[in-house]
């Protein structure tokens, strides 16, 4: 599939997304929107032997600096309802993708871009990127889940006052808060994305996916994240997967998982 503002490499299986709109400093417009939307609902659930998705920025600057304010101007409440409602649903595909999501922030990740890097399962910082939500700063609120999933992350407390300042935090505060995983210079950070994701793409896959499931259903108040842990938990037994993960142990030998 061809796509305008996004770069997608296959390296060995791991899929490196690179937002490409350096001059703007990689900022969520509506084409990038649609095409972030139609690569995790289609072209990357379609692909073969896919271990998992980096998601990063073009530049040494940002990761995100945010929603496109360039096209904010003809918005009204309609169709700012209309726009939430369409990126929430790409930034639910993302949380609910199969494999493993890693966002690898260089840079500035600002109102969506901070949205877009909590959508993903885990974040890797560079030592030089920079975590905000400024939405109160241009008198609205954050539109892509960033009230809720900050608050999942960091609680309520530190949460709030970020939502209510629109200040910004350092990677090292965002790591002391559990905003973010590691915290590294930017020539490592790609190679511990790769790590954590080979790492995962040993493990039985349909595993993969159940607790990526079932830990999102946690927050998810219409239903109970527990009882969801029970279910998948019972049907991960019934896999031949978990067969072979406990005769692998057993025999003393790394497991063949074949996602079946
Ligand atoms: N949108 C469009 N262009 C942007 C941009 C953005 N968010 N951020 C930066 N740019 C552009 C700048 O305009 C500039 O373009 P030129 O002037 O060169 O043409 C270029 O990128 C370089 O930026 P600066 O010259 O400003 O670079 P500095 O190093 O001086 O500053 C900065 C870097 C990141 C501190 C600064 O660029 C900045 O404050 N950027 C804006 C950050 C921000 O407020 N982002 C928006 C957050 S609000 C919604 C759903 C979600 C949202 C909204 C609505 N609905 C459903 C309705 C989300 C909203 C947000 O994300």
């Amino acid at each position: 599939m061809a796509y305008e503002n996004l770069l997608i490499n296959d390296e060995d299986g791991i899929l490196v997304v690179t937002i490409n709109r350096e001059k703007a400093l990689n900022a969520l417009n509506t084409q990038t929107m649609l095409e972030l939307g139609r690569f995790f609902t289609e072209d990357a659930l379609q692909r073969e032997n896919v271990k998992g998705v980096i998601l990063t920025g073009a530049g040494e600057k940002a990761f995100v600096a945010g929603a496109d304010i360039k096209e904010f101007l003809g918005l009204d409440a309609t169709k700012g309802q209309e726009m939430a409602q369409r990126g929430q649903d790409v930034f639910f595909a993302i949380e609910r993708f199969p494999k493993p999501v890693i966002a690898l922030v260089n840079g500035f990740a600002l109102g969506g871009g901070c949205e877009l890097s909590m959508a993903c399962h885990m974040r890797i910082a560079t030592e030089n990127a920079r975590f905000g939500q400024p939405e109160v700063n241009l008198g609205i609120i954050p539109g892509y889940g960033g009230t809720q999933r900050l608050i999942q992350y960091i609680g309520k407390s530190k949460a709030i006052e970020l939502l209510l300042t629109g200040d910004m935090i350092k990677a090292d505060e965002a790591l002391r808060l559990g905003l973010v995983n590691y915290v590294l210079p930017a020539e490592e950070a790609m190679g511990k994305a790769k790590e954590l994701i080979g790492k995962t793409a040993t493990k039985g896959p349909i595993a993969i996916a159940k607790v990526i499931e079932s830990v999102n259903a946690y927050f998810q108040h219409d239903e109970d994240g527990f009882a969801r842990e029970v279910s998948e938990f019972g049907y991960t037994t019934g896999t031949e997967d978990f067969k072979e993960g406990a005769q692998a142990f057993i025999e003393k030998r790394p497991a063949d998982f074949k996602g079946e």
